[in-house]
C-alpha cells in the first residue's frame, strides 16, 4: 500500500521537480517556485477556507497577545490585544471571549476600552489575579498621554455576572509609572500576574529596559492598588532587547498538576520565567530564592539562540494560568499570520491564538512538556486506526476518510536499528532552522526525515513537511524537528520559513517517538516526543481552496521506520465567537 502511493507520487514529482541524487519524492525548496502561481488563485486569500476552524480567533479584525487568561466562577476568559477598526495591529483595546470549556467561546464586549489618562494611546498586554475574598483583578500596561507606558488596574463591575462584562477604572490609576533611575519610558509594559510572598504582600514582575538592560522588574503591594518597586529585579539580563511579556510560574518535575503561584508552593518545585523576544518566547527554569525575593535560573547561556522556547515556530506573547477546576497550567500564545498586510486587510482578519496546552516539567527537571487541553479531543470525528505500518526509504502513505483539512494526526515512529544515526554537530544548536531548510523532507538521511506531509496539493507543489532526524551525540541521541514551509503555497508573497529544533531524546528507554499535528486549514500545530518540541506553523495553500488537500506519513532516510499506531480524525468546526452573549 505504502510502495503504491510512493511510486504513484515518485512519477508525479519526476515531473514537477527536478532531480538530483540527493532529490526523491518531495520536490526541493526551490524560492523562485513560490512566483508561480496562477494568477486566478491570488484573490482566494479572502477564501473563508483559510479561517481556522477550532482554533481562538475573533470574530474580525486584528488580534495579538493573549491577555489576563482565568478561570472564574465555572468561567474560562480569554482577553486578548484587540484592533476594533481594523485587521492591522492599531487602536487596541481588550476584546473579551467566555468559554466553560476552552474550545467553544462566546465573544462578550470588550473589557477594556482606551481614553482614560492611563491608557489614552490603548490598552495594552496585562493579567489577571485573583485577590482574597474571590474578587479578580487586572493589571495591564497602556500609553498615556506623553507616550509613556504605565500600569492601571480595572476590577469587575458586577461579580454576579458570570461572565464579568463590565470593569470598572478606578481614580488611583496609573498605578505604576516609570520612574526611577536609568528606566526607559517607553519600555516598561507587560505585568505578570500577582503573586504572594512570604511577608504576605502581592508581587508583581513588569518587563523593562533598565540602564540598557533587559528586565522583569519587581513591585511589592499589600492592596495591588499601591505598589513600591523592589531595589532589584526578579531576574535581569544584559544580553538582549526589552523582554516583553514575562510571565513567571512554578511546576514540579515529573508533575502534570498545575501551581497556584500564590499557594503554598511544595518542596521541590522549580519556578520558570517566560520572557518574549526575537519573535519568540524564551524560558529559564530554575529557583525563586525566597530570602533574596529573586529568581536565578539553573543555567543560563550567554548566546540567547540557545535559551529554550515554548514553541519553534510562529507563537509569541504567550501567558499561562492556574485551572483552578482542573488543577493544571494553561498556556496560549498568538499566532500571527505569515501573509501581507494588505492580505490581512482583504480578508478582514488576522491572528490566532495556538490550542491552549496543559504545560508540565519533564522529569528530569530541564525542559518544559505541552498538550493540547483534552478538551479539543471533543472534536474529534470518524477516527481512522492504522496498525504495523512500515515505511522503508521513499515512502509515501496516504492517509485517507478524514477530512484533511481539519485533522488531528497522532503517529508514533518506531526505529529498526540506530546504526544508521548520522553525527551530531554541536554548533548546529545555534540555528536549527538553517539545519531544516538545508536538510528538507525530499534530502536522503541516515534516520530520517521521515513525519508527516500536509495540506499537500494533488500535484505536489504545494505541502508543508512536518518531519524527524535523528543524529547520535556522545551519550545520547538528538532529534531534529522540523515544519518547513518552503513549498506550503504556491502564492507569492508569503513568510515561509523552516522551522525547527532538537530535543534529547532517550531511544533506548523510550523506543518511539510520537508526533501529534492539529490541522486546521491555515494552522498546522506540531507537538514532538510527546510535547517536548512544539511548532506551530500559519500557511496558505491554494489548494485549500480551489482542490481537496492530502495528508501522508513518509520516511526518505535509509533506516526503515514502523508506525506500530497511526490515528487520525477528522475535527469538527468549534463554536469560536459566532454569537455574542
Ligand atoms: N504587544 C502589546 C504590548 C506587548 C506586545 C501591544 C507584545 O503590550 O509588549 O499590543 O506583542
Amino acid at each position: 500500500m505504502a510502495q503504491a502511493w510512493a511510486f504513484a507520487l515518485l512519477a508525479l514529482c519526476y515531473v514537477c521537480s527536478s532531480i538530483n541524487g540527493e532529490r526523491s519524492f518531495l520536490s526541493t525548496r526551490d524560492p523562485a517556485a513560490a512566483d508561480d502561481s496562477d494568477s486566478d488563485s491570488d484573490s482566494s486569500i479572502v477564501s473563508r477556507k483559510y479561517r481556522t476552524a477550532y482554533h481562538f480567533q475573533a470574530p474580525k479584525n486584528w488580534i495579538n497577545d493573549p491577555n489576563g487568561p482565568m478561570y472564574y466562577n465555572g468561567i474560562y476568559h480569554s482577553f486578548y490585544q484587540y484592533n476594533p477598526n481594523g485587521s492591522i495591529w492599531g487602536d487596541i483595546i481588550w476584546g473579551h471571549s467566555v468559554s466553560t470549556d476552552l474550545v467553544n467561546w462566546i465573544a462578550v464586549e470588550p473589557a477594556l476600552e482606551k481614553g482614560s489618562p492611563g491608557d489614552i494611546l490603548g490598552c495594552w498586554t496585562g493579567s489577571a489575579t485573583i485577590l482574597p475574598g474571590n474578587i479578580p483583578v487586572i493589571i495591564y500596561t497602556g500609553g498615556d498621554k506623553d507616550d509613556r507606558q504605565v500600569q492601571n488596574v480595572v476590577l469587575p463591575k458586577n461579580l454576579s455576572d458570570p461572565y464579568l462584562r463590565e470593569w470598572i477604572k478606578p481614580a488611583n490609576n496609573p498605578v505604576l509609572q516609570p520612574v526611577g533611575p536609568g528606566f526607559n519610558e517607553s519600555q516598561f509594559r507587560d505585568p505578570t500576574t500577582g503573586w504572594i510572598g512570604p511577608d504576605g504582600l502581592w508581587r508583581i514582575a513588569i518587563g523593562a529596559e533598565v540602564n540598557g538592560y533587559s528586565a522583569a522588574v519587581l513591585y511589592k503591594s499589600e492592596d495591588f492598588l499601591n505598589w513600591t518597586r523592589v531595589d532589584h529585579p526578579l531576574y535581569s539580563s544584559n544580553t538582549t532587547n526589552m523582554w516583553e511579556c514575562p510571565d513567571f510560574f512554578a511546576v514540579l518535575p515529573g508533575n502534570k498538576g498545575g501551581l497556584d503561584l500564590s499557594a503554598p508552593i511544595p518542596n521541590g518545585a522549580k519556578h520558570v520565567l517566560k520572557v518574549s523576544l526575537d519573535s519568540r518566547d524564551k524560558y529559564f527554569i530554575g529557583v525563586y530564592d525566597l530570602k533574596r525575593d529573586a529568581f536565578e535560573p539553573d543555567t543560563i547561556e550567554d548566546d540567547r539562540r540557545l535559551w529554550l522556547k515554548i514553541d519553534y515556530g510562529n507563537c509569541y506573547a504567550s501567558k499561562s494560568f492556574f485551572d483552578s477546576k482542573n488543577g493544571r497550567r494553561i498556556i496560549w500564545g498568538w499566532a500571527n499570520e505569515s501573509d501581507s498586510d494588505a492580505d490581512d486587510i482583504a480578508k478582514g482578519w488576522a491572528g490566532i491564538y495556538a490550542m491552549a496546552r496543559t504545560i508540565w516539567l519533564d522529569n528530569d527537571g530541564k525542559q518544559l512538556l505541552q498538550w493540547p487541553v483534552e478538551e479539543v479531543e471533543t472534536l474529534r470525528r470518524n477516527e481512522i486506526n492504522h496498525q504495523g505500518l512500515e515505511l522503508n526509504k521513499g515512502d509515501l502513505f496516504e492517509i485517507e476518510g478524514i477530512d484533511t483539512a481539519q485533522a488531528d494526526v497522532e503517529i508514533d515512529f518506531e526505529l529498526t536499528s540506530i546504526d544508521d544515526a548520522e553525527p551530531f554537530d554541536p554548533s548546529w544548536l545555534v540555528d536549527p532552522e538553517k539545519q531544516c531548510r538545508e536538510a528538507g523532507a525530499s534530502v536522503h538521511g541516515g534516520i530520517g526525515p521521515f513525519g508527516l506531509v500536509v495540506l499537500a496539493s494533488g500535484d505536489m507543489k504545494e505541502h508543508t513537511d512536518v518531519h524527524f532526524r535523528v543524529y547520535k551525540s556522545e551519550q545520547k541521541y538528538m532529534i531534529l524537528m522540523c515544519s518547513d514551509l518552503g513549498r506550503s503555497s504556491v502564492r507569492p508573497g508569503l513568510y515561509t520559513p523552516a522551522y525547527g529544533g532538537f530535543f534529547e531524546f532517550d531511544l533506548e528507554k523510550e523506543k518511539k517517538i510520537s508526533l501529534r499535528t492539529l490541522i486546521d486549514r491555515s494552522a498546522v500545530e506540531s507537538f514532538g516526543g510527546g510535547g517536548r518540541l512544539c511548532i506551530i506553523a500559519r500557511v496558505y495553500p491554494v489548494a485549500l481552496v480551489d482542490e481537496r488537500v492530502h495528508l501522508y506519513a513518509f520516511n526518505n532516510g535509509s533506516t526503515t521506520v514502523r508506525v506500530p499506531q497511526l490515528k487520525a480524525w477528522s475535527m469538527a468546526t468549534a463554536q469560536v465567537n459566532v454569537k455574542k452573549g
